[in-house]
């Protein structure tokens, strides 16, 4: 009998391929910092609408759990097998996407990274969370030139100048539910934070889903520009940080859809036509390998026809690579709702 019963009406991933016997085998398991399966699924029993259902508390749950997170990452990311994750993270210089400025209202990129080293956000302890936070802060007051500014606490920083940012989106909130319900808001607010640079382009979140989220994004098109700002920002802190990597799954992050690259680039576009013809939008997402979510982010709907739209594979594919899959993919969008 399994003794992790989830929701009937669950169709998560690792309800999927959690058997009976693979149970047996890693119920009784930990990695060295005492993360468990229990742990990793907490999330998915708790949630019966999770999509996975499982997170990863450090670098070693990806060969502890292998078992059940080997299968959820082949189903979920397709086509894997005998992978060896290469990362490719070079400046480009492609076309701006809407130079009339007429769909596109802003183009956002962001990584994740975990440091070497230490447990991931769904099991620290509040020390580990403080080292952890004053090691990246260390690491960002190297940023430079238009990269250079500021970390805002949200534990210790002017309640004015929080608000200010909240208002301005430039900070995240606490976890969601499946977060949680994963133990990732753990002493949240404490040793979160946000850094952000003097031009606000560039943002690094602190202890989210991630020990790092590092941002880049303006209101234009230049996706160029938003990555080759990005480049620079994670090859600055490449410099002092090592990152949780693994051959096979490269990047390794909380939550196994963003292994790999663990990159998400995308734009917020107003497409008033392919809204009423949305099977036409579907196919140049497919045909183009994108994904759309809500205007407000992952799980939210669709406001007055502004779409989330970014690239889908995360692993098995370069960064340049996705960049360029995603420029051809929106130049494609772009060229239809003109046609419509
Ligand atoms: P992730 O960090 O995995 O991308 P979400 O999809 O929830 O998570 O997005 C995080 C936040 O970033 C949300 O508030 C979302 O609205 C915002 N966001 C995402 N893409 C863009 C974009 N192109 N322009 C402005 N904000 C964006
Ligand atoms: N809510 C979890 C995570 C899905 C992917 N999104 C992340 N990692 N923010 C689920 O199992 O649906």
């Amino acid at each position: 009998m399994n003794p992790f019963i989830f929701p009937e009406e669950s169709n998560s991933l690792v309800k999927k391929h959690l058997s009976q016997k693979i149970c047996k085998l890693l119920e009784q398991l930990n990695t060295d910092s005492g993360f468990t399966l229990e742990k990793a699924i907490h999330s998915g029993l708790k949630n019966p609408d999770s999509a996975i259902g499982i997170y990863a508390g450090d670098a070693q749950s990806y060969q502890t759990f292998s078992p059940v997170f080997d299968p959820v990452i082949l189903e979920y990311h397709g086509g894997v097998e005998n992978l060896k994750h290469k990362s490719d993270i070079r400046e480009l210089d492609l076309p701006v996407l809407d130079p009339e400025e007429k769909y596109i209202l802003s183009t956002r990129i962001r990584i994740a990274r975990n440091l070497k080293g230490f447990s991931f956000p769904c099991h620290m302890t509040l020390s580990q969370r403080r080292e952890l936070e004053k090691k990246i802060i260390t690491a960002l007051s190297c940023l430079k030139g238009n990269l250079k500014w500021n970390y805002y606490s949200f534990e210790h920083a002017d309640k004015k100048e929080l608000k200010r940012l909240e208002t301005k989106n430039f900070w995240f909130q606490k976890g969601d539910r499946f977060q949680d319900a994963a133990g990732i808001n753990s002493d949240f607010p404490k040793c979160r934070g946000v850094y952000l640079s003097f031009d606000k382009q560039l943002m690094v979140w602190v202890n989210e889903e991630d020990h790092l989220r590092i941002i880049s994004l303006e209101k234009a098109s230049d996706l160029s520009k938003v990555y080759n700002r990005l480049c620079q920002a994670i090859l600055a802190l490449s410099q002092t940080l090592d990152f949780a990597w693994d051959k096979t799954y490269g990047h390794l992050t909380s939550c196994p859809t963003n292994i790999g690259t663990s990159m998400r680039a995308g734009v917020h576009i107003q497409l008033e036509k392919l809204e009423q013809k949305k099977e036409l939008l579907f196919q140049l997402i497919k045909a183009y390998n994108l994904q759309i979510r809500g205007t407000r982010g992952e799980k939210t709907k669709i406001e007055n026809a502004v779409f989330d739209i970014s690239n889908s594979q995360r692993l098995g594919i370069s960064e340049s690579r996705i960049i360029q899959n995603l420029h051809a993919g929106l130049l494609a969008i772009i060229k239809a709702e003109k046609s419509l």
